[in-house]
C-alpha cells in the first residue's frame, strides 16, 4: 500500500514537473509584445537615459511632425532601428500602430532586444498628450498616414524555379499558425489564408503583400520567393489591445 501511494505520488510529481517545464518553455518561445499607453509612456520620458522612443513611419512623416525627442528610423530597416536603439530600451510608434510599430517591434525583438509599442501610435499621443482632435483637417496633414507605407521593393536576385508550394495559415486572436515558414529559394508561393474568429489582416511588407482577413472568408496571395533572408508578416487590422494585436507576428524564411 505504502509502495503504490508513493508511485504514484512520484508520478503525479513527475507529470507535474513536466507540465511546468512545458509551459515555461513555450511560454517563453512565444513573442507578446509589450505596449505603453500614451500617459505611461510620458512618465517613461522622464528616466531619458533608459528608454529610447522611435518613430519608425517614413521620414516624411516624422519631418512633420513627432514625439519630443523621438529619433527616426523606418519600420522594415533593421541596422536603422538597432542603431537608433543602442544600449536602451525601445518604444516604437507609427500611426496607430496597426502594421509598421508591431512589425518594427517583432525586428527589435528579434535582435535580441525588449521592445515596446505606444499604443494607439502618434494618433493617440496627439489626442492624449497633446489634447489634438486627430479628425480635424489639421491635424490630419501632420498625423495622416500616406497611403503606401511599404518599403520599395527590392529587386530579387533571379533565383531559379525550385517549383511552388501551396502553405495553408489560419490566424485567429491572436496568432497566426504555423508562424514560422520555411521556403526555397526561387519557389512560387501561394498562401491559404483564412481568419477563425474576428477580422485580421496579413500584411508581409517585403513581398508587397497586404490583405485584409473576414472571419471564414479564405484568401489567396501569391509570390515568388525571390531573395534569401528573414522576413516578417504581421497582423495589420487592429484585432485587439495593441498587445495582443502585436503579438501576431511570424517569420517567413527564404533558404
Ligand atoms: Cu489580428
Amino acid at each position: 500500500m505504502r509502495f503504490l501511494s508513493n508511485k504514484k505520488l512520484f508520478a503525479i510529481s513527475l507529470l507535474i514537473l513536466i507540465y511546468l517545464i512545458m509551459q515555461s518553455y513555450f511560454a517563453k518561445s512565444k513573442y507578446k509584445a509589450v505596449s505603453y499607453s500614451p500617459k505611461q509612456l510620458q512618465n517613461i520620458l522622464k528616466q531619458k537615459d533608459k528608454y529610447v522612443v522611435i518613430d519608425v513611419r517614413s521620414k516624411k512623416e516624422y519631418d512633420k511632425g513627432h514625439i519630443p525627442g523621438a529619433l527616426h528610423a523606418d519600420y522594415y530597416n533593421t541596422e536603422a532601428l538597432k542603431k537608433a536603439t543602442g544600449d536602451k530600451i525601445p518604444i516604437a510608434y507609427c500611426a496607430f500602430s496597426a502594421m509598421r510599430g508591431p512589425y518594427a517591434a517583432y525586428q527589435l525583438y528579434r535582435a535580441g532586444f525588449q521592445p515596446a509599442v505606444l499604443e494607439g501610435g502618434i494618433t493617440a499621443w496627439a489626442e492624449d498628450i497633446q489634447g489634438l482632435d486627430s479628425d480635424d483637417p489639421k491635424s490630419k496633414s501632420i498625423f495622416g498616414h500616406p497611403k503606401n507605407i511599404f518599403p520599395v521593393r527590392q529587386k530579387g536576385d533571379y533565383p531559379v524555379n525550385a517549383g511552388s508550394v501551396e502553405i495553408d495559415i489560419t490566424a485567429k486572436r491572436f496568432e497566426f499558425t504555423p508562424n514560422k515558414i520555411e521556403l526555397r529559394h526561387g519557389q512560387k508561393v501561394t498562401l491559404n489564408l483564412i481568419s477563425l474568429d474576428i477580422t485580421h489582416g496579413f500584411a508581409l511588407p517585403e513581398f508587397g503583400i497586404e490583405t485584409e482577413l473576414l472571419p471564414n472568408e479564405s484568401k489567396k496571395v501569391t509570390f515568388i520567393a525571390d531573395r534569401k533572408g528573414n522576413f516578417p508578416f504581421v497582423c495589420n487590422v487592429i484585432c485587439g489591445s495593441t498587445s495582443n494585436h502585436a503579438s501576431m507576428v511570424g517569420d517567413i524564411i527564404v533558404k
